[in-house]
């Protein structure tokens, strides 16, 4: 038995975490099992990285040091949560996994994609998401959602060049396999989000029955 592995990805403010809880209801009222988690953290230990890797700190953080902390707590977060719940059959809803890194410290920070890559190949061997809904959405708009949360975390603290290299960089990714990616307008009303995702129900459903 396998489970499916689903993930949320998008810039700031996207709706990822909103929607999450979204697509888990709709599908636990179809009586799927699903198990809702995020990256990073999922873990206890992934959780205290996670406070490392957001905490603004007066010590700039090597972007090499970044990108080693996400994989560190991506293989905490695989041994402990996703891989045990797909072997028992469980649909794993993520908010954010290894598509961010390519966004983020690959778009965002400029490192190489294949350094990524390698990393990536080396905690997860041949696991991939079968599916990951990007919330695509203008910077600006992005921005002025996390912004009317109050205290910015490290990366809500960088400017608007970083974030439109986040955003091309899902947007390229996205374009590289429609087959993977689901591209929503995340700029539209909350309602409007949802019922774009009431039109993927019925294939992801297929597939969880599969
Ligand atoms: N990061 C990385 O660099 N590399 C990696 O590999 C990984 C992560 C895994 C933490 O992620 C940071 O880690 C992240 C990237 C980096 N950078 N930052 N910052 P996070 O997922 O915890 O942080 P986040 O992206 O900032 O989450 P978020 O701002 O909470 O966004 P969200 O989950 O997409 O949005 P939300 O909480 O569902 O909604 C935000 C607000 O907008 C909320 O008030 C909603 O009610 C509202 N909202 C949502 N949708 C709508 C619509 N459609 N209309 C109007 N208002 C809406």
């Amino acid at each position: 038995m396998s489970g499916l592995f689903i993930t949320l990805e998008g810039p700031e403010g996207a709706g990822k975490s909103t929607n999450r809880e979204y697509l888990a209801a709709r599908l636990r009222e179809q009586g799927v099992d699903v198990v809702m988690t995020r990256e990073p953290g999922g873990t206890p230990l992934a959780e205290r990285i996670r406070e490392l890797l957001l905490a603004p700190s007066d010590e700039a953080m090597a972007a090499d040091t970044e990108l080693l902390l996400m994989f560190a707590a991506r293989a905490q977060h695989l041994a402990e949560v996703i891989r045990p719940a797909l072997a028992r059959g469980v649909v794993v809803l993520c908010d954010r996994f290894t598509d961010a890194t390519y966004a983020y410290q690959g778009g965002g920070r400029g490192l190489p994609v294949e350094r990524i890559a390698v990393l990536e190949d080396f905690v997860q061997g041949a696991l991939r998401p079968d599916l990951t809904l990007v919330f695509d959405l203008p910077v600006e708009v992005g921005l002025a959602r996390a912004a009317a949360r109050g205290r910015l975390d490290r990366f809500e603290q960088e400017g608007q060049a970083f974030f439109e290299a986040v955003r091309q960089a899902y947007l390229q990714r996205a374009a590289q396999a429609p087959q993977r990616y689901s591209l929503l307008d995340a700029g539209q009303s909350l309602e409007a989000v949802q019922r774009a995702i009431d039109a993927l129900l019925p294939g992801i459903l297929e597939r969880c029955r599969g």
